[in-house]
């Protein structure tokens, strides 16, 4: 019976990163894809809303009347941002086994139009909201935030990022204290992070574990797997063509970038976490600790 259940399809959760600019989304998504999308270097670029699956297609360009032309990686600095609404991408990166993700424009980007990411972030099961941990939970986040559809907030995260800026440790339990106070019941839970340092950890199991990344990256491994498990109950219920994969109940996924996975035969501590998850679609195995492959 349970097996039965299990060789049917997860239906992939759709995983939207949001913020103001420069909150991290994208150091965020490098993290939790193990590579760097984009080879040329972006960080200053406005893009569009960077929808990333698995696969190996082309980069694809969807213009504004949903009409979809490939382009090549190398020329993503020439997309025309008043033409644009979506980018694909695809790569095959672990956590892409489990969702799909979706990095998106600051929201208060001028270049960007509100109708354009509202549309896209319509198509979103979970949000991650990464706030700058200095300057964390500003009005206009918070207004953003209670614009948008009240089903995710029980199934989204926040993220206090560039938690490192915080120097002392009074700073930091004041600053928690607070965003926690002021977004009570608009996430599922908040996490302060560090995610230059848990992307610089390497095999430095002291410097993941001060990131703060772990705890964040089980809790959201545990909610894709409960909503993969959700949508699989509820899939005559979906009104949309689900993404879907196969995923092998015997086989463990690897969520966590390669370069913070454990070696095979590693002799460290070990920090195996099987995830419970609902048991229908086998477990999940986070990091054991910071390391290449
Ligand atoms: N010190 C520190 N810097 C960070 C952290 N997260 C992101 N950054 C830096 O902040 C800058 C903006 O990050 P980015 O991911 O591009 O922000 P985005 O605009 O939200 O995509 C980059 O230079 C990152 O290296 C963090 O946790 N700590
Ligand atoms: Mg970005």
């Amino acid at each position: 019976m349970k097996d039965t259940v299990m060789q049917e399809e997860y239906i992939k959760p759709r995983l939207a990163l949001m913020g103001e600019f420069s909150a991290g989304k994208s150091t965020l998504s490098n993290l939790l894809l193990g590579a760097d999308p984009m080879p040329v270097k972006i960080t200053a670029t406005r893009l569009p809303p960077v929808w990333i699956s698995y696969g190996e297609s082309a980069a694809e360009r969807i213009d504004l009347d949903g009409d979809a032309h490939e382009f090549d990686i190398a020329d993503l600095a020439d997309i025309v941002l008043e033409e644009t609404q979506l980018i694909r991408l695809q790569m095959t990166s672990d956590i892409l086994k489990l969702c799909d993700l979706i990095d998106m424009p600051g929201i208060s980007d001028p270049n960007m139009r509100p109708d354009v990411w509202r549309g896209v972030i319509g198509e979103a099961d979970h949000v991650i909201w990464c706030t700058h941990a200095t300057q964390a939970w500003r009005q206009s986040e918070a207004a953003t935030w209670e614009g948008l559809p009240e089903e995710l907030r029980s199934k989204s995260l926040l993220l206090l990022t560039r938690f490192d800026k915080l120097l002392t440790p009074r700073d930091r339990e004041r600053v928690m204290e607070r965003v926690r106070r002021e977004t009570r019941g608009l996430f599922h839970k908040a996490f302060p992070v560090s995610l230059t340092q848990a992307l610089s950890a390497g095999d430095d199991s002291q410097i993941w574990d001060q990131s703060g990344a772990e705890p964040f990256v089980k809790c959201l491994v545990d909610l894709l797997m409960k909503q993969g498990s959700a949508a699989l109950e509820n899939r005559r219920a979906i009104d949309r063509a689900p993404v879907t994969a196969q995923i092998d109940p015997v086989s463990r996924v690897h969520v966590m970038p390669s370069r913070v996975r454990a070696k095979p035969g590693s002799q460290r501590r070990s920090r195996r976490a099987p995830l419970s998850g609902t048991g229908q679609i086998g477990k999940t195995q986070l990091a054991e600790v910071p390391g290449n492959v």
